[in-house]
């Protein structure tokens, strides 16, 4: 079968998919993006591919890869053409996106990569790096100074390896006064105002001048994310190329639910992304505290609990009577109560559609990619509600249960059924290295709260840990059934 490409558009079954309704050709390219993963792929690109096709050229993409040369590779070989098809049950609906106008893959194109953020006509930089992406010392909130990228790209600011080194570099090349604002889409609670502090401290680090001009003309506006957008799998890729009649080897299938809020905050033009739905709004905290804690919060503790049971894509766990009771109790009765309400939201009808979107069972979205970087997760998904409730007086027993999954199935890195898990997360070792250095379920309880990167410095209150240290002894003798069976 042929791959998709700008030449063989003409091949695509007929009505099989909805095509870039422009002239590719006049783009120019307004925006560069850093994290070419899927996630942008069907989510902020699909906003600006609409503002194109409303008429503003000024909005092409160019995408970076900073950690994988595959998919630029991909891309290129398809004239940056890819598909979205986005389904529910037994409905699907493929689109042709043609906003992408170049996909470079850093440690090899790094010159071009800087002079598309140089460029005078790029006026948004958007990131999607994931949340180790940025350097940061998850103990202190600021720069991680020890972190071996950074101590890398402050000795060679001009050949830099991380996203802030990248941005840095990039910008120190732009022409004073050309307007640049920088959107972070990725899941961290004040993700602008986070990436403007540790851009502003790595500047500071390379060049005094450039951090005072970061700080005083670049707009970082907060912004939340949302659309469940799994891996690519060998059998989406085919289920896309059987639509089509043509292989696309960037496809993404998705959900059809997307959602942008964003800080009216920006120091340049920007693309009408309101007229393709996204929500501009003063104070985006809110809408975040409601998305990272109802939705990825779950989805955190449907991977850990998913995971221990043997359970592969979040439909199966919701499907789990089990599993899908507790990540309801979850998300209802603990989080829930964390949460106060956006402007003109109802919190328990947008539980009620996570519920929906969660139980989609046309995704393959795996338990063990969500279970991926704990270490950088929990600590923005469910850290902050139980804080907040334990300094009330409130206990929340599902999300206690949650966290003792997480850390039993560190500790043991196997199913209940004795299958080794596949645990990806950098953080994750000195961890485990804690939870396994006390025996008793009381001690390794304690030795894992001490570890203040993930667990901060402020001291966890007796009772709780008391809790935690029952759960974490249930585990271990009758692992998650007998858990979620209390
Ligand atoms: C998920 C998110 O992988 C994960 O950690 O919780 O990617 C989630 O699917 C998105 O944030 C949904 O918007």
């Amino acid at each position: 079968m042929a791959q998709l490409s700008p030449l063989q558009l003409g091949s695509l079954r007929v009505g099989a998919a909805v095509l870039p309704a422009y002239e590719r050709s006049r783009l120019a390219t307004g925006i560069v993006h850093l994290g070419l993963g899927a996630f942008h792929r069907a989510h902020q690109a699909l906003y600006t591919e609409a503002v194109i096709a409303a008429g503003d050229k000024r909005w092409g993409i160019v995408g970076v890869s900073l950690r994988d040369p595959r998919v630029a590779q991909v891309l290129a070989a398809q004239g940056h053409l890819y598909s979205v098809t986005e389904r529910h049950g037994s409905e699907a609906h493929t689109r042709i996106v043609g906003a992408l106008r170049g996909a470079l893959y850093a440690p090899q194109d790094l010159p071009q990569v800087m002079a598309a953020i140089a460029d005078p006509a790029t006026a948004i930089v958007t990131s999607t790096v994931t949340e180790k992406g940025y350097s940061q010392n998850p103990a202190t909130g600021d720069l991680d100074l020890a972190d071996a990228g950074i101590r890398h790209d402050i000795a060679h600011p001009e050949a830099p390896q991380t996203t802030l080194g990248v941005l840095a570099a990039g910008i120190r090349r732009r022409a004073p006064g050309a307007p640049l604002s920088i959107v972070c889409c990725d899941n961290m609670a004040g993700n602008g105002d986070t990436l403007r502090k540790l851009l502003v401290q790595y500047a500071g680090q390379v060049d005094a001048g450039l951090a005072r001009r970061i700080e005083s003309d670049i707009g970082l506006p907060n912004s939340m994310v949302d659309r469940i957008v799994p891996a690519a799998t060998p059998a989406s890729l085919d289920e896309v190329a059987a639509r089509l009649g043509l292989r696309d080897e960037a496809a993404i299938v998705c959900e059809p639910f997307t959602q942008w809020v964003i800080e009216d905050r920006f120091s340049s033009p920007r693309p009408a992304w309101e007229d393709a739905g996204a929500v501009l709004t003063s104070d985006v905290r809110p809408y975040q505290a409601m998305k990272l804690r109802l939705l990825n919060g779950t989805h955190s503790a449907i991977a850990y609990a998913g995971q221990l049971c043997g359970l592969d894509s979040v439909s199966d766990a919701m499907a789990h009577p089990l599993v899908g009771a507790f990540a309801r109790r979850l998300m209802r009765d603990d989080l829930c109560a964390t949460v106060a309400a956006p402007p003109g939201y109802d919190v328990p009808a947008y539980c009620g559609e996570l519920l929906k979107r969660f139980g989609n069972p046309a995704l393959a979205h795996r338990t063990q990619q969500i279970a991926m970087d704990g270490t950088q997760k929990v600590p923005v998904r469910w850290l902050p509600p139980l804080r907040e409730s334990l300094a009330a007086g409130v206990q929340r027993p599902q999300l206690e249960r949650a966290l003792a999954a997480w850390l039993h199935y560190l500790d043991t890195g196997r199913s209940d059924s004795g299958v080794p898990l596949v645990i990806s997360d950098p953080g994750a070792p000195k961890l485990v290295e804690r939870l396994r250095s006390a025996g008793r379920a009381q001690d390794a309880v304690q030795a894992a709260l001490a570890h203040a990167p993930v667990f901060g410095a402020e001291a966890w209150p007796a009772a709780f840990v008391a809790r935690l240290a029952a759960h974490l002894s249930t585990l271990r003798q009758g692992g998650i059934t007998a858990l979620l069976s209390t």
